[in-house]
């Protein structure tokens, strides 16, 4: 098959556009796609400082590669999770490629820094996704937010938003679902956060990855048993099979027609935002999501500070 804009040998077919391309044209393509959803988005103005959350997986290192080729500051922040050797080897591929570009990694060791790790907070929560994307989301925003970047970027691909969407149809939880964008404005205590993989699949991140010769850590986190997104990406990816491009139509209808609807549920859930009595965060409750899980993670014994609850959980 050839490349379906210069005529070489291509390498790569996507059944979901219907399309095949060479590796100089698809890295190409990757980099306009991503350019195009930053701008259609107005994700990053001229001018602004970008984080990188950077996990040493192939989505991450894959954006990060691509912002910088495409000429923005980004510089990328590591959390160091704590989960066994696993975070050791993803800890090296983010070290690895900022070396490799002369790009700074800002690093967080969860147990140095904020007192435990993830297997540890994990009895916690019920699943360890939980208490880890608390720990994550928390985290990056204030690293961001004390070193004075403009924007938030994070490596979610179409599969991840497709997949977090069907979670999110599946209850029906409005207030996830009005939260559900490629652009969370920044307002007092948030950085404005941005997804600029949206419109490219995890196949095409690894394919990327391949052809830049991304080192990535290409095995699954050993706590991700029991994480439901996986069954909802293994559903999809079935769907997918039978029908190329549902994914896409999927998390396209829902952004270009239900999203707009919601907008009324996102500005109450912003107005409903207090201050955390621990840490200044905003939340929704007295204490915020992330110092209840500090509480309960380094004082198991005592059940954490669990003061009355002021409203949702934040
Ligand atoms: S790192 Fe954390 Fe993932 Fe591991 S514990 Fe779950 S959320 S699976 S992206
Ligand atoms: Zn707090």
């Amino acid at each position: 098959m050839k490349c379906q804009r210069c005529d070489e040998r291509s390498v790569i077919e996507l059944r979901h556009c219907n399309a095949a391309y060479c590796s100089t044209c698809f890295v190409e393509r990757c980099r306009e796609r991503v350019q195009g959803t930053i701008r259609r988005h107005r994700m990053i103005r001229p001018g602004e400082r970008v984080l990188v959350a950077v996990s040493g997986g192939k989505d991450s290192l894959a954006l990060w590669d691509l912002l910088l080729d495409l000429g923005y500051e980004a510089d990328g922040v590591y959390l160091g999770l704590g989960i066994g050797g696993y975070s050791n080897r993803s800890g090296a591929c983010a070290r690895e490629f900022a070396e490799g570009r002369g790009a700074r990694l800002i690093e967080i060791d969860l147990e140095r820094d904020v007192g435990f790790t993830i297997p540890q907070a994990a009895p916690v929560r019920r699943a360890p996704c939980s208490a880890c994307g608390t720990s994550k989301r928390y985290l990056l925003n204030k690293v961001a937010l004390d070193h004075g970047y403009d924007v938030l970027a994070t490596g979610h691909n179409l599969d991840d938003e497709a997949a977090v969407l069907f979670g999110n149809v599946m209850t029906w939880n409005l207030p996830y679902l009005a939260r559900q964008r490629p652009v969370l404005p920044e307002r007092t205590g948030f950085v404005r956060r941005v997804k600029p993989l949206v419109r490219l699949t995890e196949r095409e991140t690894a394919a990327y990855c391949v052809i830049r010769r991304l080192d990535y850590i290409i095995e699954e986190c050993p706590m991700a048993a029991g994480n439901r997104h996986l069954v909802y990406k293994e559903l999809l990816n079935s769907l997918e099979e039978r029908a190329p491009g549902a994914k896409a139509t999927f998390l396209r209808g829902f952004s270009d027609r239900l999203s707009p609807l919601l907008d009324e549920i996102a500005e109450e859930e912003r107005e409903s935002v207090g201050v955390c009595s621990g840490c200044g965060a905003p939340t929704t409750e007295d204490l915020c999501a992330f110092c209840r899980l500090r509480d309960q993670a380094t004082h198991p014994a005592r059940g954490g500070r669990r003061p009355p609850s002021r409203r949702r959980s934040g």
